[in-house]
């Protein structure tokens, strides 16, 4: 057995938290030989931190022979302590009324704090996954306030669009799901982010071609894809959960596997026509456990472009929203 990892989640006893951390300690994320100490970490408010026990009650309950310790507390300094995975998911939720600059605001204090506190006291190899939206942005404020921690360490979920994407594709096909390969998201965690689908393949062959309809993936496709959350929200009458959880079990999952190509959101360097110091979401290879490559040869036609340019305008919005708490 080696010996156990510490991953540190915010919002843990939120709805994703409660998804989350049975999966996690059941192994699902690490692999069946890797042992985890869970490091809990709720917002300072009574309702919260009573939940937060009831979770860790239940993880208890469950007997997890992969679980090896759980932390709870509200204290950053004691929940990022040593962390080698920090899987940030609490965030402040856009309340009745509220401007999205004030919710880029509230957000981003948050952010600049947990960056600080992690860079300070997180293990020398620690990798931290941004969940809380809004997730580009909050990553790239956290990367912001990190000296110690390089900036590739810091990684922003695009993950659950790309499962969603490939669903969509398979679903419009008519093929099981895994014949679907090479969907990849590029740009922001919101309705602009584009699902690239001239890259994709279905059974091999260019979605393309197996999917005539251009108008249906120009249009319904993208669509459907980006406003997933709201539709969810619109049925369910809460945000999506289970999936998100799920998604952030993939995110990490794809990132400790040398080799798997897979959608996260990086700083972009300038890749693909992205301000450079925006997080922007696009392929990755990973190349040893916790690291990766960007993928910057695919080509892009006029409307990809068109895309990719509105994508890129609303990340560099968000980040003057927020640009005077990060100077
Ligand atoms: P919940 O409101 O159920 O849970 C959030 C939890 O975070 C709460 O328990 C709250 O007390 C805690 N929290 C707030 N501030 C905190 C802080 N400073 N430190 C520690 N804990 C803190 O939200 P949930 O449905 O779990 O969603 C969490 C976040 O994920 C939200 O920001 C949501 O918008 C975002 N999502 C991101 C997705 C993505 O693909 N990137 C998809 C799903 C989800 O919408």
């Amino acid at each position: 057995m080696n010996p156990p990892l510490r991953v540190a989640v915010t919002g843990a006893a939120g709805q994703i938290g409660y998804s989350l951390l049975f999966r996690l300690a059941s192994g699902a994320m690490f692999g069946p030989d890797q042992p985890v100490i869970l490091q809990l970490i709720e917002a300072p408010i009574e309702k919260a931190l009573k939940a937060l026990e009831g979770v860790a009650m239940e993880l208890d309950d469950c007997a997890f022979p992969l679980l090896k310790g759980i932390i709870q507390t509200s204290d950053p300094a004691v929940g990022f302590k040593d962390a080698n995975w920090c899987l940030l998911v609490g965030a402040k939720p856009r309340g009745p009324g509220m401007e999205r600059a004030d919710l880029l605001k509230d957000n981003g204090r948050i952010f600049i704090s947990q960056g600080q506190i992690i860079d300070a006291v997180a293990a020398a190899d620690a990798r931290v996954a941004v969940v809380g939206n809004p997730a580009n942005t909050n990553c790239m404020i956290a990367a912001s306030q990190a000296k110690r921690l390089p900036a590739d360490r810091f990684t922003a979920m695009v993950r659950l669009d790309q499962n969603r994407a490939q669903s969509q594709l398979a679903r419009k096909a008519g093929v099981d799901l895994t014949g679907v390969q090479n969907i990849f998201i590029y740009g922001n965690h919101s309705p602009t982010m584009f699902p690239a689908f001239a890259h994709a393949t279905i059974g091999g062959k260019p979605a393309t071609t197996v999917i005539a309809d251009t108008a249906w993936l120009h249009g319904p496709f993208c669509e459907t894809v980006g406003k997933r959350g709201a539709a969810i929200i619109a049925a369910r009458g809460a945000s999506s959960a289970a999936s998100a959880a799920n998604a952030l079990v993939d995110h990490v999952r794809s990132l400790v596997t040398p080799g798997v190509i897979h959608s996260v959101a990086v700083k972009s360097n300038g890749h693909y026509g992205f301000d450079a110091n925006v997080w922007a979401g696009m392929p990755v290879r990973t190349t040893t456990p916790g690291s990766y490559e960007a993928i910057t040869s695919y080509a892009m036609d006029d409307f990809a472009k068109s895309k990719l340019a509105a994508t890129n305008k609303e990340l560099i919005e968000e980040r003057a929203f927020i640009a005077d708490l990060i100077k």
